[in-house]
């Protein structure tokens, strides 16, 4: 691979968020040099990230490695990678259910699934935490199409639906769902839950933090002494979780929740840990909504739970619907969502020397 060429990257919208989809054959296979090739290709560290194709936000410093599968059962595989965008850090200590949402689409326009009729169900092998998600994906003719009436808040406009189903979720990174065996934890004088269904969570009231928890992003984003707090909770949490130090890990997630406005479940706002989301994680949303099923958890202290399995998430834009399947025992024992996903560019992407 000479630099100089370019390297072939599919730029996507995946969810609501947005990042540089790879063939893993494309890349170097050692990681640190593949690591310092992706932070010279985004253009980090640095705020803006303005010598590459980084949005200068988490949500848009993303990056999908596709591959074909190395496990039984699946079609491709998938290893998210998070590039921070003010360090010079890229981490696979987590997984990414947005940018998941554009793994079916890239893996076939990148013809490492062959479309099958008009709708193409891609099992993917997400690395980061060893399961496998279903994504079914829309390919008229034979090829996939963006085009559809499916609305996710966040996105505007409609879009070609790609609903995903998840099993196996629970420990997905900590080992247990609940890693101290305790639907509450007393962190630095707060209750909090720590949980893990497909995304290592803290889950905290909003109101036990100072806030309302319908502030908006910018207003959270602008509180430095709230950031100060939520981060000493969360470093003293990620061991407790089986995380080990989290000073430089991108999980876990701190998610403040109240009481829902909108006819939801309930109201959330999540830190991803640094910055508040614009929205909130697709696992993320599964983990919240599973803490909401448990007695005597800050959750579940403010949730209104849905007379059925659908739980609408509220977020600083809208919602996320997550899909919660529950055994006679209420445990959940599989998840889905709705997404959609855009193909932004296809070309080569010229790495800063
Ligand atoms: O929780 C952001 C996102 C995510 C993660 C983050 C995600 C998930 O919205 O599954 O999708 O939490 O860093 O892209």
């Amino acid at each position: 691979m000479d630099e100089a060429d370019g390297i072939p990257c599919l730029w996507m919208r995946g969810g609501t968020s947005k990042g540089a989809y790879f063939l893993a054959s494309d890349l170097p296979g050692d990681v640190a040099a593949r690591d310092d090739l992706l932070l010279r290709i985004m253009g980090s560290p640095d705020p803006s990230q303005i010598d590459g194709i980084g949005g200068a936000d988490p949500l848009t410093s993303k990056v999908a490695l596709l591959a074909p599968p190395s496990r039984a059962g699946a079609d491709v595989d998938y290893l998210f990678l998070q590039v921070f965008v003010e360090q010079a850090l890229v981490s696979d200590a987590q997984g990414c259910g947005n940018i998941l949402a554009g793994v079916g689409p890239a893996a076939i326009e990148r013809g490492l699934v062959a479309p099958a009729g008009d709708e193409t169900p891609v099992r993917i092998h997400m690395r980061n935490t060893g399961e496998i998600a279903l994504a079914r994906v829309q390919t008229p003719g034979g090829r996939v199409s963006y085009r559809g009436a499916a609305r996710i808040d966040g996105v505007p406009g409609q879009h070609a639906p790609v609903p995903l189903m998840f099993e196996g979720l629970a420990g997905s990174m900590c080992g247990a769902l609940l890693p101290t065996g305790n639907a509450v934890d007393v962190i630095d004088g707060v209750e909090c839950t720590l949980i893990d269904n497909g995304m290592p969570c803290v889950i905290l009231r909003a109101s036990d933090m100072g806030i309302e928890g319908t502030e908006s992003r910018e207003v959270l984003d602008g509180n430095a002494a709230l950031k100060a707090r939520l981060e000493a909770i969360r470093l003293k949490a990620g061991p407790l979780m089986n995380l080990g130090d989290v000073a430089e890990k991108s999980v876990p997630k701190m998610t403040l929740v109240s009481a829902p406005q909108g006819g939801g479940v309930v109201s959330t706002r999540s830190f991803i840990p640094h910055r508040c989301h614009a929205t909130i994680g697709v696992f993320a949303a599964v983990s919240v909504g599973t803490a909401c099923t448990l007695p005597g958890s800050p959750a579940a202290s403010v949730a209104v739970l849905p007379s059925d399995e659908t739980f609408a998430i509220e977020h600083p834009t809208g919602g996320a619907e997550v899909l919660l399947e529950r055994d006679g025992a209420g445990n959940v024992v599989r998840a889905g969502t709705l997404r959609t996903a855009r193909k932004l560019f296809d070309g080569r992407v010229f790495p800063r020397g």
